[in-house]
């Protein structure tokens, strides 16, 4: 059988082996406080949490639909790892440090640096944080007040027993992308000024949520609703259970057969009388949950980032006790330069995910310029679409790189590969996003485009000594000269945009 066995890489302290993101913030955050959290918090990850991931990657969700006695019960049984992360989700502040905005400005960076850190080891639990954080961006941007204050609390939360997660119930069967015409759940109107929802959501996931917002038509006094994006308003319910222990308005279908996200449940839901409050005005559902669809593509972006780092961080391990040809792995030069591209286009995407949330937490704390507005709208779907992209293309090239052993299961590394896929696909496809980037552009009459290479410009005008950059410069000054035809494009490639433009 032989007397050798590989050493396999070693997850270290992420916080502590990644220099680019030690430096990004000693170079932005005004204080060092963050610094020793996330140390902490990254030996944790390390040495305790990825187990946990590992268990729910395992251990995966499964849906029980009757009791003993025959009872409909429709309970989604999750791994014990799986609801330690709520727990640990609550304690570390990973949504609530967002709100809390002990940072100021940075606080956004120092949420999403923590992210990072956790979401390749989290299981998937950084979808329902994703969730969880654009419900709470939400209710905070249409007013905390009854029915969601209490709600807010619990999603905002440090205390583990009162912690909350939500759903985002958007996507039906006949449209995930165009939920203007694809949504069919109507939500009848009751004497008390609440709602009841019938419907069918095609996938939600992290179904084992306390509360969701989810998009439905409002019918009028004659049971009649309106077509289109102009019909739909956004709701919240929570998933409560009655008496019986059975779910109120709501019947679990089935659990999603997912080629990733194993870890976590998606599920088809039947809404059948689910109780919910109208949040938005009538008609105004799409514009209303934009907010959480900005929060959730930069959780998103912020994965992406993260998976990649983690396929290099252990690549880069493995290339330091693997041998090949009578020496190391890191002792080929062409292995080398593999994890070097490797380690570019993570760094281009973690520098890209950083801005954007540089940019919210500006716009936060009422110190976004003009120009930060701007570009916050026109790089938030640039930087999920790309990231999205590249993650699966950085993930696989670092299978490659441990070779066979990164086709084998137990390792954990398929693992990477499958959940960088849906990257790409929830959360907005990459078309339907590119389509999103020139919504901004004609809607902002190419002022999104203008900020863009206006900062460009002056990011570029700050290395002015280096001359390699001068065709970029050229280029920038070549795109402000055009910004016109800029516009113009955007707004015939995006059908209907030219109008609202106009
Ligand atoms: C690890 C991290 C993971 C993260 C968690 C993942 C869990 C999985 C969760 C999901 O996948 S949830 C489902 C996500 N679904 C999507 O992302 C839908 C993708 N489709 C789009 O984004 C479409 O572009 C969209 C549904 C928004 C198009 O809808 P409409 O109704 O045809 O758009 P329309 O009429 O252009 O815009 C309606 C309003 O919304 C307009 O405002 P007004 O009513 O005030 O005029 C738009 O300006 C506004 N709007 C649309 N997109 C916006 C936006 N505003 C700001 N930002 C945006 N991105
Ligand atoms: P479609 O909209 O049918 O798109 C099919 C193809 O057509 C795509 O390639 C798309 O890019 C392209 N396309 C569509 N429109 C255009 C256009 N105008 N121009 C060019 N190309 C276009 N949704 C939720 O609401 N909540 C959840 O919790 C949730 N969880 C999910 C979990 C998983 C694991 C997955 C895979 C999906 C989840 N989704 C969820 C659904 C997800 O958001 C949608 O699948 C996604 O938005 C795409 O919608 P669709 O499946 O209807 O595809």
């Amino acid at each position: 059988i032989g007397s050798f066995f590989q050493e396999r890489p070693v997850l270290k302290n992420p916080f502590l082996e990644d220099a680019l993101l030690r430096g990004y913030l000693r170079r932005h955050l005004p204080q060092e406080a963050p610094f020793s959290d996330l140390c902490a918090f990254g030996e944790r990850v390390a040495n305790e949490v990825d187990d946990w991931g590992r268990e729910c990657e395992v251990t995966p969700p499964r849906l029980v639909h009757f009791d003993p006695w025959g009872r409909r019960v429709d309970h989604i049984v999750t791994s014990p790892a799986w609801k330690r992360m709520k727990d640990l989700s609550a304690q570390e502040g990973l949504v609530a440090i967002g709100y809390e905005r002990s940072f100021g400005e940075w606080s956004r960076v120092y949420q999403m640096s923590k992210l990072y850190i956790f979401s390749p080891s989290s299981g998937l639990y950084t979808c329902p944080l994703a969730m969880t954080d654009g419900a709470a961006k939400v209710i905070q941007s249409i007013g905390v007040s009854w029915p969601v204050d209490e709600a807010y609390g619990r999603l905002t939360t440090r205390q583990p027993e009162r912690f909350w997660t939500s759903g985002q119930w958007m996507t039906e069967r006949q449209g995930g992308s165009d939920v203007a015409s694809g949504t069919e759940t109507v939500a009848v109107p009751q004497t008390d000024g609440s709602y009841k929802l019938h419907g069918f959501k095609w996938f939600t996931s992290a179904t084992d949520a306390d509360m969701t917002l989810t998009l439905a038509r409002a019918q009028d006094r004659t049971g009649a609703t309106t077509p289109g994006s102009r019909g739909l308003s956004l709701f919240y319910g929570e998933v409560s259970r009655d008496e019986d222990g059975r779910l109120k308005g709501i019947e679990v279908q089935r659990l999603k057969d997912k080629l990733g996200t194993r870890q976590m449940p998606t599920a088809e839901l039947l809404l059948d009388g689910l109780p919910a409050h109208r949040l938005s005005e009538e008609g105004k559902g799409v514009a209303s949950i934009a907010n959480m669809l900005t929060i959730t593509r930069i959780h998103n972006s912020t994965s992406a980032a993260a998976a990649m780092r983690r396929v290099v961080q252990l690549a880069r391990d493995y290339a330091t006790r693997r041998t090949a040809f009578g020496k190391l792995l890191k002792d080929h030069p062409l292995h080398m330069q593999t994890l070097a591209r490797m380690e570019v286009e993570t760094r281009g995407a973690f520098l890209l995910v950083m801005d954007v949330c540089r940019l919210l937490g500006r716009e936060e704390n009422g110190m976004a310029t003009q120009l930060d507005a701007h570009l916050l709208r026109l790089l938030t779907p640039v930087a999920k679409l790309y990231t999205g992209k590249q993650a699966v293309a950085v993930v696989s090239e670092g299978l490659e790189s441990f070779g066979g052993q990164g086709y084998i299961e137990d390792t954990g590394l398929p693992g990477l590969l499958r959940d960088a896929q849906v990257l790409s696909i929830w959360e907005g496809t990459t078309n339907v996003l590119s389509l999103d980037v020139l919504r901004s552009v004609a809607r902002s009459s190419g002022m999104v485009l203008h900020a863009y290479f206006t900062h460009a410009k002056s990011l570029l005008a700050g290395a002015s000594n280096v001359s390699s950059l001068a065709p970029a410069v050229k280029a920038v000054d070549g795109a402000l000269s055009e910004l016109e035809d800029f516009v113009q494009i955007a707004a015939t490639r995006a059908p209907g945009y030219l109008e609202l433009a106009a």
